[in-house]
């Protein structure tokens, strides 16, 4: 794995943008962007990033972004590549940086046929399970019992498992990351920008603005989110699942922490526990960490 002082002290994710204090899409987006050593293209949907790269005079990357709408960014990047391709450009990574609204929901479609299509780019969907920048509305990310603005007392249905339903379009490279192993991100990166055709990375993030925890606390969370086997690490290249070092240790149900503690520390699940603990409720979201490992495993090995 990379070391600190190995990478690259370039930076294209720009200070003073608009992002929030503690934005953990930030800290992800700036380890991609040192991967790529600015030889990359970048399409935006519209998304939390859309606005860090777009607000003049703040415009917070260094790099060429095209902003798409909403639903197209998939399909914008086929565009992109086919415009390199015919200036006979084989080496510019295009990279769509998208949001789980803009994936999960209403990009699908674009996302499936891009893939189908065999889109020799990156797709990056950044998961802080909620419609982030237009005020916390609960996404097909959201997970089971999540306070948003549209579901006051909690979802009532679970996260969907995109990455059983990007799995089954084949692409070359699939993998899982998460904003509190950065060098690992950084590594997944590169290993990707090796490859040619369509990539799938799915980086978990947490958000404090509409998670509602203290700024301080996203690394903290994001590593709880891997400590209690509630997001799992790995890799596939072509049909060879990796499961992830930091995730080994938690495929043993016994090494994890109890949920609860990746749930206690956000304002979002706080109904759990105040005024009176949910014991139900939380010991469904415990059952779900093994039904999740349940999935990947039976479906990836
Ligand atoms: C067709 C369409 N519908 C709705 C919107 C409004 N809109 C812009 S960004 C956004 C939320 C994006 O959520 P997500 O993709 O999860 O990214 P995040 O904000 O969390 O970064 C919405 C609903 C839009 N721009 N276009
Ligand atoms: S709302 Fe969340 S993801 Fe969006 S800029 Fe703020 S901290 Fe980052």
């Amino acid at each position: 794995m990379v070391t600190t002082k190995e990478l690259p002290l370039k930076e294209y994710v720009l200070k003073g943008n608009a992002a929030c204090a503690g934005c953990q899409d930030m800290v992800a987006l700036r380890h991609a962007h040192k991967a790529l050593e600015g030889d990359v293209i970048q399409v935006v949907p519209a998304c939390c990033t859309s606005v860090v790269q777009s607000l003049w005079p703040k415009s917070g990357l260094g790099i060429p972004v095209l902003n798409t709408a909403f639903p197209a960014a998939a399909a914008t990047a086929s565009g992109v590549k086919a415009a390199l391709k015919a200036k006979g450009n084989n080496h510019t990574q295009v990279m769509v940086w998208a949001g789980d609204g803009g994936t999960f929901d209403i990009g699908l479609q674009a996302l499936s046929g891009a893939l189908e299509r065999r889109t020799d780019f990156l797709y990056i969907c950044y998961n802080n399970q909620v419609y982030s920048n237009t005020g916390t509305q609960r996404s097909g990310a959201t997970p089971l019992h999540a306070q948003t603005t549209t579901t006051w007392y909690g979802k009532t249905e679970p996260e969907k498992m995109l990455d059983l339903i990007v799995a089954a379009h084949e692409p070359v490279y699939q993998f899982t990351a998460n904003s509190s192993y950065p060098r690992d991100l950084y590594d997944k990166i590169k290993k990707a920008q090796e490859i040619e055709g369509p990539k799938f990375g799915h980086i978990f993030l947490p958000c404090p603005q509409a998670w509602n925890y203290p700024v301080e606390k996203g690394v903290e969370i994001g590593k709880l989110a891997v400590e209690t086997g509630y997001w799992i690490m790995w890799e596939r290249v072509g049909d060879e699942f990796i499961l992830g070092k930091y995730s080994k240790r938690y495929q043993d149900p016994e090494k994890r922490k109890p949920i609860e503690e990746f749930l206690k520390i956000q304002g979002r699940f706080s109904r759990l526990f105040k005024p009176k603990r949910n014991e139900a409720k939380i010991q469904e979201l415990q059952d779900y960490v093994q039904h999740r490992w349940d999935l990947v495993m039976k479906t990836f090995t």
